[in-house]
């Protein structure tokens, strides 16, 4: 542990570590963004998991991915139960997404992002990469005001009396899925809109943090478990309320679950049971959007945007970086 930091107790993830944190997304998102807009997902999927690899065996943790890219049958880099880090460190989860939005990068559209999260050992839900049922709102309102049992409708007053607007002055995000159809007319039938989005919804459920910035009120509907992870550890740090149940809908689901730890299938968790330790999570931008700025490439200077959450004292960084060491980027 570094002289001069005293840690409290539940602070076991390291101040330092928050810069190094950025460091991390910063480079994937770098390496993915020289592939902005070839139309090739997975060779820039590749570039992110190849740079957040190396860059997070370089960190002094001992660390175990929870969230990766995939089982370790099925993915060789940054597989759930990887062990990362130099091991000289606190022993901590990783919550990876390298490539959040692989085709919003391969089309170059706004909202791709390098992303991950780092907490306490054992404090980050070990989801299966399934679907999730997720519901969300920022911070500000009372405790309950949205539930993933009840209807649309239900959410949807209950947050305009809790807002003190009426419901048609509300907005909600949704994956534009063929599944939310339902979901959709419901919540246009109560007099809100619905803003659709084609991918990312770790910053979708972000957004519902400053309404007055992003114009979304709630988010709803069905994504994926491992980003319904890190969408709940930001949100841990700025406030808010999220709701989430996994969808294990066969048999082979359910066992796969239940090896990583879920023996309740049909669990409702909340924000602090898909993420209940101290927690950081950094997002570095790959194309622009709302919630960052993307890579921008100069002669001499490579620019980034971060944000990093910091659960244990809420305080949110925004990080632009200039690189003019450009021949640390060169491996990327
Ligand atoms: C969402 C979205 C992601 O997966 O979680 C989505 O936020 C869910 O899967 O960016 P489907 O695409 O199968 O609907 C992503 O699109 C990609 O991980």
């Amino acid at each position: 542990m570094s002289q001069g930091i005293t840690v409290q107790p539940g602070q076991i993830i390291e101040r330092i570590l928050t810069l190094e944190l950025v460091r991390v997304t910063e480079r994937a998102a770098v390496a993915s963004a020289r592939l902005r807009g070839r139309g090739n997902e997975k060779a820039a999927d590749q570039a992110a998991v190849d740079a957040m690899r190396r860059e997070l065996n370089k960190l002094q943790i001992d660390g175990t991915v929870v969230i990766g890219e995939g089982e370790r049958d099925e993915a060789p880099m940054l597989f759930i139960g990887e062990k990362v880090g130099n091991k000289q460190g606190p022993k901590v989860d990783i919550a990876v997404d390298p490539l959040e939005g692989t085709t919003l990068c391969a089309k170059d559209m706004p909202g791709s992002i390098a992303v991950m999260a780092m907490a306490e050992a054992g404090t980050l839900l070990a989801a299966p990469d399934v679907y999730m049922h997720k519901i969300a709102v920022g911070p500000g309102y009372p405790t309950g005001v949205i539930d993933l049992d009840a209807s649309p409708e239900e959410n949807l007053h209950n947050l305009a009396k809790a807002k003190g607007v009426k419901v048609n002055e509300l907005t909600a995000l949704v994956l534009d899925r063929p599944r939310h159809a339902d979901l959709i007319a419901a919540i246009r039938k109560t007099g809100a809109g619905v803003r659709l989005i084609s991918d990312g919804d770790v910053a979708g459920v972000i957004f519902t943090t400053k309404p007055e910035e992003t114009g979304i009120d709630i988010y709803l509907g069905i994504g994926a478990a491992p980003e319904g992870v890190l969408a709940a550890g930001a949100l841990r740090c700025i406030g808010g309320q999220m709701q989430a149940r996994l969808i294990l809908d066969t048999e082979e689901k359910r066992s796969r679950a239940l090896q990583m730890g879920v023996t309740d299938p049909n669990k409702k968790y909340d924000m602090t049971d898909l993420a209940r330790g101290d927690v950081i999570v950094a997002a570095t931008g790959v194309t622009d959007s709302a919630l960052t700025r993307g890579v921008h490439f100069g002669k001499d200077v490579i620019t980034t945007e971060t944000v990093v959450y910091r659960s244990a004292t809420g305080t949110v960084r925004r990080i632009y970086g200039e690189h003019r060491e450009l021949s640390k980027f060169h491996l990327d």
